[in-house]
């Protein structure tokens, strides 16, 4: 049976650089293989504030931005197994369809199903079902949570216990998520030491994890001062802020301090000065660098060969190698269960016509996560 387009309202990014705009969309009916789900809330994540701000090499515009959501399916197209009208689900930027090389490789969550169209800002049929003005507008990651109804591909969604309440279980759409996974599928924290560039909601993730399986000592650095009660009280053991070093390098001091080197360390910035500190802050022999952080589009990284030559190792890892349909409803599970925080994130609450005050509230310095009620 053929469904309707549903008309509602959605933010959106117009141009490179532009404030969103609610604007009234009309979403199409989910075709073949699609679900359409009415999004109930959304975080805004620094990935968002990234495209809209033009520095993503693979921006498109217009677009309706949003990957960190939650919300109940509307309606499915047809030959859609995996959830059904009323479940509770997450959108997920990083799809998983079981299948495809990537997915059944073992080695990777990266899946190779509809990441060529989702970097297009289309469905995998190569058209958008959002209208707005008389335009087709883009989708943004597969997801466009920032719409109150929106409509993804089936292997990039994910069912939850109804139990969950989505305005918190939206945040497992990325950050958390992100930051446990970068954590816990790298073998070997327990008892070592950990350093985490950047405590936003991504670094605070990273120090929680890191005390949760065990690290011996977590290091926190950022340049904001406000950020120490933060990593604090996520675990990190100590803070220090590299503008209170004067002349000497983060890294060197950082060397210094931990009798060679740390064991782990992650980038949770997304600048690429940080990422080469990072990784030249690993013990020699044996340390592992790993950027979570995107970098804008033209920045490169570089460090001496001779860095990686003496056995410090670097890697990187999208939506923290988390398999979403396998692990998500289990991470939910763990929430529930009091084992991972996911309330103490939420720093501020917006409705959706305020959603541009929640993009200046990330610009703030306290804001670890907004969640808009859509
Ligand atoms: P955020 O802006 O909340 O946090 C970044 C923190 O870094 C801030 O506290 C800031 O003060 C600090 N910082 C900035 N410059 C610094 C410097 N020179 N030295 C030390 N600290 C510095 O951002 P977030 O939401 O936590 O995201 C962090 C990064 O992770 C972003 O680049 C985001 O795009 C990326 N991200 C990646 C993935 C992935 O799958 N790889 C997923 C989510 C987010
Ligand atoms: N489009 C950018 C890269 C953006 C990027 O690296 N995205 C991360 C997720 S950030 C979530 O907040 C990611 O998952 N990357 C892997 C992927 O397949 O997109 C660019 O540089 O072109
Ligand atoms: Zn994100």
């Amino acid at each position: 049976t053929e469904g309707k387009s549903i008309t509602c309202k959605a933010a959106i990014c117009w141009g490179a650089g532009e404030d969103l705009k609610i604007e009234e969309v009309e979403v199409a009916p989910p075709r073949a293989h699609e679900v359409r789900i009415k999004i109930l809330y959304t975080g805004i994540c620094h990935t968002d504030e990234y495209t809209r701000s033009g520095k993503d090499a693979e921006g498109v515009f217009p677009v309706i931005l949003g990957h960190e959501g939650g919300g109940i399916v509307e309606s499915v197209g047809e030959g859609v197994t995996n959830v059904k009208p009323g479940d509770h689900v997450v959108p997920l930027y990083t799809a998983e369809c079981k299948e495809c090389k990537f997915c059944k490789s073992g080695k990777t969550n990266l899946c190779g199903k509809v990441r060529a169209t989702q970097g297009k800002g289309v469905m995998p049929d190569g058209t958008s079902r959002f209208k707005s003005k008389g335009q087709d507008i883009f989708h943004f990651m597969g997801t466009s949570t920032f719409s109150q109804y929106t409509v993804v591909a089936d292997v990039s969604v994910v069912a939850i216990q109804d139990k969950a309440p989505l305005d918190r279980a939206c945040l497992l759409g990325c950050g958390i998520t992100t930051a446990w996974g970068a954590v816990v599928k790298t073998p070997g924290i327990k008892d070592s030491t950990v350093a985490v560039f950047g405590v936003g909601a991504i670094g605070l993730g990273v120090i929680e994890t890191s005390r949760l399986v065990g690290a011996s000592r977590v290091i926190a650095v950022d340049t904001n001062p406000g950020k120490e009660s933060w990593a604090k009280k996520f675990g990190a053991t100590e803070f220090i802020n590299p503008k209170d070093l004067g002349d000497k390098r983060i890294q060197d001091h950082l060397v210094e301090i931990t009798d060679g080197g740390l064991d782990f360390t992650f980038d949770c910035t997304g600048n690429v000065q940080v990422m080469r500190a990072a990784l030249e802050a690993c013990h020699k022999g044996w340390g592992v660098s790993t950027i979570i952080g995107v970098a804008p589009a033209g920045h490169e990284i570089s460090t001496r060969p001779f860095q990686l030559v003496t056995g410090r190792v670097w890697r990187g890892v999208a939506f923290g190698g988390v398999k979403g349909r396998s692990e998500l409803p289990t991470l939910v599970d763990d929430y529930l269960q009091g084992k991972i925080k996911v309330d103490e994130y939420v720093t501020h609450e917006r409705k959706l016509n305020e959603i541009n005050a929640g993009f200046h509230d990330m610009h703030g310095g306290d804001c670890i996560r907004c969640v808009v009620d859509m």
